[in-house]
Order: structure tokens, then sequence, then C-alpha cells
């Protein structure tokens, strides 16, 4: 589908992504988005129109915070600037699940639910291995079409595979940049396997694990770990002859989930079967994600976690500043390369290697 000929009330229109030119910005963005008109841009209007609910501004919204040329990285953080006080206000919802798990169809089915409920619903896709595994939440299976005909609902693709390192970073951003635009809901399908399940947990409320039936023997060879992020289990493909096992592998979860750390303290972690091509149980789902935030509200885990998560983000970008400023300088790389010849050669110690690499740099000071 070519989407620039869609236009926002179009039934198929599709959000761009970041299937981007060398500087991360989208062929086909006005030109006041492109290079050398970057000064052009005019964030105020841009925030406004945001709030004021435009989807084709919203997308270009995202597609600034994702470039990584330097001005648009300055305007960008001018435009969270300016919506900062309006965010904060959604459900953020994380769903994970083994490849073909069919999270990507029960975000369809979800998220067409809660926008036929009224509710306005994002729906955003991380993928830090994007360049290995080439996942994208609008691949070829799932296209989500009923979901973006929805006036209510915002789809933005994931990264289309090799384009540009670490827009997933950018991803928490992106969340804000859709609160301060009116969304109740956001869904993060985790694409690709690996850290994404932590790093979509670090920045969520709530997070869902989608497994399949018969699942007994992953089930014991599942990462405990996995199952101890989960705030729900959702067994997935709950339809057809399924529908008994699939009730056996909810109560065999549920038992399971009894032993486990919890997730969120105060929260007992539940499962459920769901059938989204018929979509049976997922109004069970919302109302899970309901109680919970009851419970975590009252028990004041959700601002603590909230806080907990921004001051980790503030942490992790330090610490990726450092490394980016520390490898980023060609004299600095030159050294390392050096010593790395020389603890090879046994002439130096790793320990003496970083040691001087680091009292080099206290010297310089
Ligand atoms: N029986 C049944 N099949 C389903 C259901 N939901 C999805 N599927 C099928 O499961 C397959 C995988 O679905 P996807 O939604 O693409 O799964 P995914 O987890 O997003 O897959 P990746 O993005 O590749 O990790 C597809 O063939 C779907 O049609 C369901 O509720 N019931
Ligand atoms: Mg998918």
């Amino acid at each position: 589908m070519d989407k620039n000929k869609g236009t926002q009330e179009s039934a198929l229109f599709v959000m761009g992504g970041v299937e981007a030119s060398h500087d991360g910005m989208q062929y086909g963005v006005p030109k006041k988005f492109r290079k050398k008109k970057v000064d052009k841009i005019d964030i105020q209007e841009l925030a406004r129109e945001v709030r004021a609910g435009s989807r084709t501004q919203l997308s270009k919204a995202i597609t600034l915070i994702e470039s990584s040329n330097t001005a648009h990285k300055v305007q960008a953080q001018e435009l969270l600037q300016e919506l900062l006080a309006h965010t904060g206000n959604s459900v953020r919802i994380g769903i994970t699940g083994v490849p073909g798990a069919g999270k990507s169809s029960f975000i369809e089915a979800f998220g067409t639910m809660l926008c036929e409920m009224g509710k306005k619903v994002a729906v955003l896709a991380i993928d830090p291995s994007s360049s290995l595994s080439g996942g994208s939440i609008l691949g070829d299976k799932t296209r989500m079409e009923e979901l973006v005909k929805k006036p209510n609902a915002f789809v933005r693709p994931s990264p289309s595979a090799g384009t540009l390192g670490g827009v997933h970073k950018k991803t928490r951003e992106t969340m804000l940049v859709c609160e301060a635009a009116g969304y109740d809901v956001i869904l993060i399908e985790t694409v690709g396997v690996g850290q994404s399940e932590t790093y979509v947990r670090g920045m969520v409320d709530f997070f869902l694990l989608l497994v399949l039936t018969g699942a007994g023997d992953e089930l014991q060879g599942m990462k405990k770990g996995i199952m101890e992020l989960a705030d729900a289990i959702v067994v997935h493909k709950a339809d057809g002859d399924n529908v008994r096992l699939a009730k056996k592998t909810v109560s065999e979860y549920k038992q399971i989930l009894h032993f486990l750390q919890p997730a969120t303290p105060g929260w007992m972690s539940t499962a459920m079967p769901v059938s989204s091509w018929e979509k049976r149980g997922l109004d069970k789902v919302w109302d899970t994600i309901g109680e919970f935030r009851e419970t975590v509200e009252a028990n004041n885990y959700w601002s603590i976690r909230r806080q907990n998560q921004t001051k980790e983000w503030f942490q992790s970008m330090i610490t990726d500043h450092l490394i980016d400023t520390f490898y980023g300088d060609p004299e600095r790389k030159a050294q390392v390369q050096l010593f790395e010849r020389q603890i090879l050669n046994g002439q130096l110690t790793v320990t003496q290697g970083v040691d001087r690499l680091f009292s080099d740099e206290q010297a310089q000071k």
C-alpha cells in the first residue's frame, strides 16, 4: 500500500513508519520536515495540532522524534517539553509472546473492542533487534485491517528492518506524544525475541504474556523469568478443538503463577483463555486490567512504578550517552584498538588497559 496516497479518513490509512531515508525522515514527508528546512517547523503549532487529535500531525511528531538528525533532535525535545504537562494519562500495556502466539491478532481484536467502547487506542511496536529479526507489527500475517479503520485508533508500524539503529529507544517518547494526543490506551507489541520483554516491561503499567495451549513442555521449559514479568497470561487461540485444552492450560498456569514472585507487588497474576478470532475473552482481559489498576493505585505502586521507570530511563540514557561520547571520539577509538593489541600481545593486562584509558581522561581534564 502506498501510504502517501492515504488520507487520514481513508479506511486503510496506516500511519507512516520509519521506512526512512538516511537521516531517519520519511520519504514523501512535507518539505518542511526535510533536512534543510528544519528551522521552519513551528513546534508550538505542531504541539497544538497533536493535542487537537490530528493523526497526521501525530505521525509527523513521531517521525521527528525518531529522527537522528541533530537539529530534529533539538526540536523533538522542544516538542516534548510543550507536551509534557499533558502526558501520563493512559494505561500502558505491553504484549509479549513467542513468534506466532498471535500478538498482532490479539492487538487487532482487543484494540478494536476498546475503540468500540469509545477508547482512543494507540498501537506501537518495539523491536530492539529489528535489523536481525525483520519483524514488524504490520508484517504479512496481520495488517490490523479492522483496527486501522477505526477513527480513534492510531497504529504505528515498527521500524522496518535495517533502517535505523536504536529507534526503539524512542518508544518511550513516542508513547508520551500519544498520551498528549489523548490516547487512553497504549498497546506495545514486542517484536523479536530476546531482550524486548524486559525492555517493554520497563515502560508499561501492565504486562501481558500470550501463550498457546498444549504447552505442557513449553510450561516446563519456559523461562521462569518471563512468567515473573507478567501481570496476566492469556492462553490464546482458545477456539475450535482447542477450547477444552485451553481451560486445562489456564489452570496449569494459574497453579504455577501461585508459586512465582509476583510481577507487581500486591497483585496476584492470573491466566485466562482468549480467542481473538472468535473475539472471546477479550472483555475479561480488559476487566482484569481494570481490577489491576484499582489494586495498584490503592497501594500506590502505580505511581511508584512509573517514577522508577522514569529514573531507570534517565540512567540508561546517561549510560548510552557515555558510551556514544566515548566511542564516538576517534582518538579514543584508536587508543582502545592500541591497548587491545597490547593486551593480546601480553604487554598489558586488561585492568591496566582500562585504567590507562581513564587515567588519561582524568589527566586531560
Ligand atoms: N485459532 C486461532 N488462530 C489465531 C488466533 N489469533 C491468531 N491466530 C493465528 O496465529 C498466527 C499468528 O498470528 P500473529 O497475530 O501474526 O502472531 P504474532 O504473535 O503477532 O506473530 P509475530 O509477530 O510473527 O511474532 C496467524 O496465522 C493467525 O491467523 C486465534 O484467536 N485463534
Ligand atoms: Mg506480530
